[in-house]
């Protein structure tokens, strides 16, 4: 059975990009694997966030989660907060990975490029070493994650080889899963960027209102021409639909686009709305139970303790080989 794991940082209202990349993927591991999914909150301090809103957004997440699909008797869900062996495992993997890897990772370059130098924290810089510390806690062998995140998982297979070659067969060597249609949802305002939810114009949110996802949809930048057909270069924000339509309705984009030949834009634009509608709708509506009725919390509770026995073998593995004594 593989171990499969992945987590979203409770950074902001979730998109749908972090709907279609990630999060309706977790549960079709669940039968056949040992998954973990967990809430990134330590990752989430790597930018300046309100306290009461990062309360906020792990409570949402959760609820998403279990909205999703996922069983909590059958995948592990929990707090990264609530199981202190990331941060322990974090504070010794910190020396194996180097400032130069650290400097060239995209997504610390987005987001520094933002920011005065003076505000960017540590944490944001060594955010891949945490991201490390989560995968290898578990031996994960399948991480799933949108594209943009695919590249930390590749610094942590760098980090598996260096470590494993100078302590033995330690660590588990893990392995991204991105997703052939919908890796990387655009935003509806500008479609060379990625959909975001630290940088939210052009986003969908899961908890947007059905009309105002509608609305979005409608005034979505569209490209010249009247055709719809999928070519990302000439017709990103056309093509950004059609993935969004696809990867909902479980086919290749180029089966979608044979589905809207002849169609205009605007006629097109309203098929996405509805079927982005049709699969949010009671999704929202689940959530909202399950946040009410407060059922995330024991699934919280059960996971830390179960992820927290896993993690501390691996963690004593580990501390065991670079030499640290334990008693
Ligand atoms: N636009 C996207 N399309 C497809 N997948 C996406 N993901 C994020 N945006 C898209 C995937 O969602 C998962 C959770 O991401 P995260 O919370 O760990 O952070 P992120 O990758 O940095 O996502 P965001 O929304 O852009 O967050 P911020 O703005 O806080 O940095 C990942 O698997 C990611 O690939």
């Amino acid at each position: 059975m593989a171990r499969v794991l992945s987590g979203i940082k409770p950074t902001g209202k979730l998109t749908l990009g972090n709907y279609i990349g990630a999060l309706r993927r977790f549960k079709d591991y669940q039968e056949a694997n040992e998954t973990f999914i967990f809430i990134a909150d330590l990752h989430a301090l790597t930018l300046p966030i309100d306290p009461k809103e990062l309360r906020e957004n792990s409570i949402d997440i959760a609820s998403f989660y279990l909205a999703s699909g996922l069983d909590p008797h059958k995948t592990t869900i929990f707090l990264q907060s609530a199981v202190s062996e990331h941060a322990e495992l974090n504070a010794i993997l910190q020396n194996y990975l180097y400032m130069g890897e650290l400097r060239r990772m995209t997504q610390f370059k987005d987001k520094a490029s933002k920011m005065k130098d003076e505000a960017i924290g540590l944490g944001l810089f060594a955010y891949p070493v945490l991201m490390s510390s989560d995968i290898l806690l578990y031996d994960s062998d399948i991480v799933p994650v949108g594209v943009d995140q695919s590249q930390h998982v590749e610094l942590t297979r760098d980090l598996v080889r260096r470590f494993n070659a100078r302590y033995g067969e330690i660590l588990k060597m893990p392995k991204a899963e991105v997703p052939t249609t919908g890796a990387k949802i655009m935003s509806l305002s500008d479609p060379t960027k990625k959909m975001s939810k630290s940088d939210p114009k052009g986003d969908i949110f899961l908890k947007d209102p059905m009309s105002v996802v509608k609305k979005k949809i409608m005034s979505a930048v569209t490209d010249c021409g009247s055709e719809v057909t999928y070519d990302p270069v000439e017709k990103p924000g056309i093509s950004n639909l059609l993935t969004i339509y696809a990867s909902l309705e479980d086919i290749d984009v180029k089966e979608a686009a044979k589905v809207f030949v002849g169609y205009r834009y605007g006629d097109f634009k309203k098929a996405v709305a509805e079927k982005v509608v049709s699969v949010l709708e009671p999704f929202q509506q689940s959530y909202q139970e399950i946040k009410d009725g407060r059922l995330y919390e024991e699934a919280l509770k059960e996971g830390a303790e179960h992820a927290k026995k896993i993690a501390r073998k691996t963690l004593t593995k580990v501390q065991k080989a670079v030499g640290l004594l334990v008693l």
